[in-house]
């Protein structure tokens, strides 16, 4: 269960005098391309290019990695495990479609490729599998382990989430079975009141205290320890909780939040509880839910801390198409002028989120996701002006993790005409999900070993290499409701977001910028 890689074997070496491999490192010169705008005392624009040249090195021993999983034994923790398990022994399994093996489909590391280049013969693109840009963890090797306030161990856990096929979980079950959830916190405010009935495994007490944060600590160095593990990294997949109030004085700081959590402060959510402990502890922290985990304390505390942290909320299905459909509509110049989303779904998540105050959270994060887009085109656009946009969410059990979403999407086309599009999707919550949590974990592992530094006359240079900054906005491709470094923007367009991740681990092997002008195609 789990193996080190001393040396990554590369796929491909790069042939630059801006790429230099070390035994430990991969060290490359990127010019950094952008354009700066002014606005002269005439009101026209004038256009500046602009270059920055970064240093980019990336560790190139890939660490054996643990990710520890916050609501472990929910629909998406006991999928995902099973899923790795099934992976990492190669599984078969018969269904009455016939037999089928495990894969990583949805996985954009594992499942997608990059276009490295053209070969030099033919001119035909070459493709690679983006697991192999970089000097990646594997999901196979991940070992998996985390909290639950339900304490049904994986197997029962499984069953329960009436998620995979019985041919396959009978093949997994005995590991399974092995795995219980730790303990956990639960203040029950925070989630729906209809989860009592679970939380049968929890530590003592039910409001914020520095014991629950030590805790927590104590039990991802245990499990670091106990598995030789070089690095962990923790996801909270749990239950959506209840937006926290932001208040003066409680969440607003670093320090503040911290006094929070000594005097026992009603607002500290359970997830801030493990954002906090895992910053403390030096280990990444992504939340897969839509809550506000991340308060402005939580955020200052990570940056103080040098820590990475990422969310919100995991795009997976209904709202991916949307950050890929909209984005088609706006860029191709039809005016979107509403989008009705509906769904139901029967399983936990569907059970929690049918209480009004979980619901909230849910209805924020799915509501926000086409702003950018919006905002970005002035011609269609007046400012301020922004499409009819509804969420509804229904609790229906009998479908159990098969979600179904409907969507109409209304626009305004040519002289006064109108596109309707109408859309039936079913999404399988878990089995969509599932793969985003393995990405989210292998490129936030990727960016512990990410290290840059600019050298450039224009005084953006520094001395010493550094991290990215502590919010992973490179996440964003698989989160809904990204949070991005304070002040910066939030993009949501998902071609936008994949290609930020494509061309930010191509800049650290020295590549230019993936670029679809083909001209050595176009010009003869
Ligand atoms: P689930 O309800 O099956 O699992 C959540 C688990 O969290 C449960 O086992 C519950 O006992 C546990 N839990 C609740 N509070 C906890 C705490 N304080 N500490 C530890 N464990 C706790 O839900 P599912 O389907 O696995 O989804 C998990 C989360 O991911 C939900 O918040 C959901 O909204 C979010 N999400 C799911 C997506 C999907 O497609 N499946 C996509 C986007 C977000
Ligand atoms: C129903 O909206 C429940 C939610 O938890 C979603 O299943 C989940 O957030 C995934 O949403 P989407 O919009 O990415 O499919």
């Amino acid at each position: 269960n789990g193996t080190s890689t001393p040396a990554h074997n590369d796929l491909f070496t790069v042939n630059s005098p801006n790429v230099v491999y070390t035994d430990n490192e991969i060290k490359s010169k990127y010019t950094y391309r952008t354009t700066l705008v002014n606005e002269a005392a005439d009101g026209k624009l004038v256009v500046t290019p602009k270059e920055t040249v970064y240093d980019f090195k990336t560790e190139r021993k890939v660490p054996k990695t643990g990710m520890m999983l916050v609501g472990w034994g929910g629909n998406n923790g006991t999928t995902v495990t099973a899923g790795i398990i099934a992976n990492r022994r190669r599984l078969v399994w018969d269904t009455r479609e016939g037999p089928r093996a495990a894969n990583y489909y949805g996985s954009v590391v594992m499942g997608s490729t990059i276009k490295l280049g053209t070969n030099a013969n033919t001119a035909k693109d070459v493709n690679i599998p983006f697991h192999d840009i970089l000097p990646m963890v594997h999901p196979n090797d991940l070992v998996v382990g985390g909290w639950d306030i339900s304490g049904l161990n994986l197997a029962a856990a499984m069953d329960r989430a009436a998620v995979l096929e019985p041919t396959l979980k009978a093949q997994v079950k005995k590991e399974m079975a092995e795995m219980v959830p730790l303990p956990s916190i639960y203040y029950p405010d925070f989630i729906a009141a209809n989860q009592e009935d679970r939380a049968d495994n929890c530590i003592k007490g039910s409001k914020a205290c520095i014991e629950h944060v030590e805790q927590i600590r104590k039990d991802i160095r245990d499990f670091k320890a106990k598995n030789s593990l070089d690095k962990v990294i923790v996801q909270w997949t749990a239950n959506t909780e209840r937006f926290a109030e932001l208040i003066p004085g409680v969440n607003d700081t670093a320090d503040n939040l911290m006094k929070a959590i000594e005097s026992g402060h009603e607002e500290v959510a359970p997830s801030t509880i493990f954002a906090v402990a895992s910053i403390l502890e030096g280990v990444p922290f992504i939340n897969g839910s839509p809550q506000n985990t991340f308060v402005p304390g939580a955020i200052e505390l990570a940056e103080k801390h040098n820590a990475f942290i990422g969310g919100d909320d995991f795009k997976s299905g209904q709202t991916k198409m949307k950050s890929a459909l909209v984005d088609f509509l706006i860029s191709a110049g039809i005016k979107l002028t509403s989008i009705a989303s509906y769904n139901h779904l029967g399983n936990n998540d569907g059970k929690n989120l049918s209480s009004q105050k979980q619901f909230r959270s849910k209805e924020i994060s799915k509501s926000n996701v086409v702003d950018d887009m919006v905002e970005a085109n002035t011609v269609l656009y007046k400012e301020g002006e922004h499409p009819d946009h509804t969420v509804v969410i229904k609790y229906m059990p009998a479908v159990g993790d098969n979600k179904r979403a409907l969507d109409e999407y209304y626009a305004e086309i040519f002289m006064g005409g109108h596109q309707t599009i109408s859309m039936f999707n079913v999404c399988e919550d878990s089995l969509l999900a599932s793969p985003l949590i393995i990405d989210l974990v292998l490129v936030a592992e990727m960016m512990t070993r990410i290290k840059w530094k600019a050298h450039s006359s224009d005084g953006s240079a520094t001395k010493d290499f550094k991290n990215f900054h502590s919010v992973l906005s490179i996440l964003s491709f698989m989160l809904k409701a990204p949070l991005t470094p304070p002040g910066t923007p939030v993009i949501n367009a998902l071609a936008k977001q994949r290609s930020a991740l494509v061309n930010i681990f191509r800049a650290c092997v020295g590549l230019e910028a993936e670029n679809d002008m083909t001209l050595e195609h176009k010009l003869f």
